[in-house]
């Protein structure tokens, strides 16, 4: 006569229990999830930051260089409009290095702007043999690379900025002892200084820097990219604030009289840098 005894909130309390519990435990993946993701793609791209770009005027060598690095050898080219890209596998090194050689052409070589973000290093490749006959287009043309990584936001890392005076077999010494790779390094430097100094003052004076550079450019104005600690602001690489600037003396092509005392150069001391720095 009694009816049946129904349970009511019985047997739904445990359900609701954990449809709640399902419900938190699902966000409490989901959340610990994403931020797994987060980590892991922050991590990854802190570890692909192993890109090289080659920079510097048309007929600097970058090609040149680009090859003897990638296939171990020269590989005659004409003057690129395209960038050439590789991998570079260095033994021990889990993860290849890319190296892109940019065109120098002066539409085309702010191109490099696009992947400075994941570039490691910028190697800017000067001409050591005529560096001081085009010192002021060589100028211009590193001035636009100085102003880009001082662009970079601070919250970015900046990339070291290699400057490989190139061809230093062609460098004639007084003596047949002296280190062509040094000479070729103190020449570059000294060019390039005293070049960006007198554009940094003619900006601060008040007067354009397009009558400096190379007259068929269509230069941006007002670019910065200059700026150094030290007495009066004077350009110096040692000063710069975009961070540390690293001298490198190169060749391509070795010399029939090299020996440990006559060093002609070769492409040893940037492969070097790139193994124990990238
Ligand atoms: N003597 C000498 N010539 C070089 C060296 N590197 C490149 N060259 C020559 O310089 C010219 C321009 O080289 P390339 O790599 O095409 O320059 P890019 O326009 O900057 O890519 C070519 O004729 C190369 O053979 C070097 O180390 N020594
Ligand atoms: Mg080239």
């Amino acid at each position: 006569m009694d009816s049946e005894p129904t349970p009511v909130s019985k047997p739904e309390s445990p359900v609701l229990i954990s449809s709640q519990t399902l419900i938190l435990a699902s966000l409490f993946v989901a959340v610990i999830s994403v931020a797994i993701f987060i980590f892991v793609s922050r991590r990854k791209g802190q570890s692909k930051r192993n890109l090289l770009l080659l920079l510097g005027p048309s007929d600097s060598g970058k090609t040149s260089i680009f090859s003897s690095l990638v296939y171990g050898h020269v590989v005659q080219t004409n003057t690129s409009m395209q960038a050439n890209s590789s991998f570079l596998n260095i033994q021990g090194k889990r993860d290849p290095i890319q190296i892109v050689d940019v065109p120098g052409h002066p539409r085309l070589r702010d191109q490099f702007k696009d992947s400075l973000s994941s570039a490691k290093a910028l190697a800017f490749v000067v001409d050591a043999n005529t560096a001081s006959r085009n010192a002021a287009v060589i100028a211009e043309h590193l001035h636009s690379v100085l102003d880009a990584i001082m662009a970079i936001p601070p919250s970015q890392p900046l990339p070291t900025l290699l400057i490989l005076a190139h061809k230093c077999d062609l460098i004639k010494a007084s003596s047949s002892s002296a280190d062509t790779s040094a000479l070729a390094v103190t020449r570059v430097q000294t060019i390039l200084e005293r070049e960006l100094e007198r554009r940094r003052s003619s900006q601060s004076g008040g007067m354009g820097v397009e009558a400096l550079g190379d007259e068929n450019n269509d230069e941006k104005p007002n670019m910065g990219g200059l700026d150094c600690s030290g007495p009066g602001g004077t350009f110096r690489f040692e000063n710069w604030e975009g961070g540390e600037v690293v001298f490198l003396g190169t060749s391509v092509k070795g010399s029939e009289v090299a020996d440990e005392k006559s060093v002609k150069g070769s492409i040893a001391p940037l492969m070097d840098w790139i193994e124990e720095n990238i």
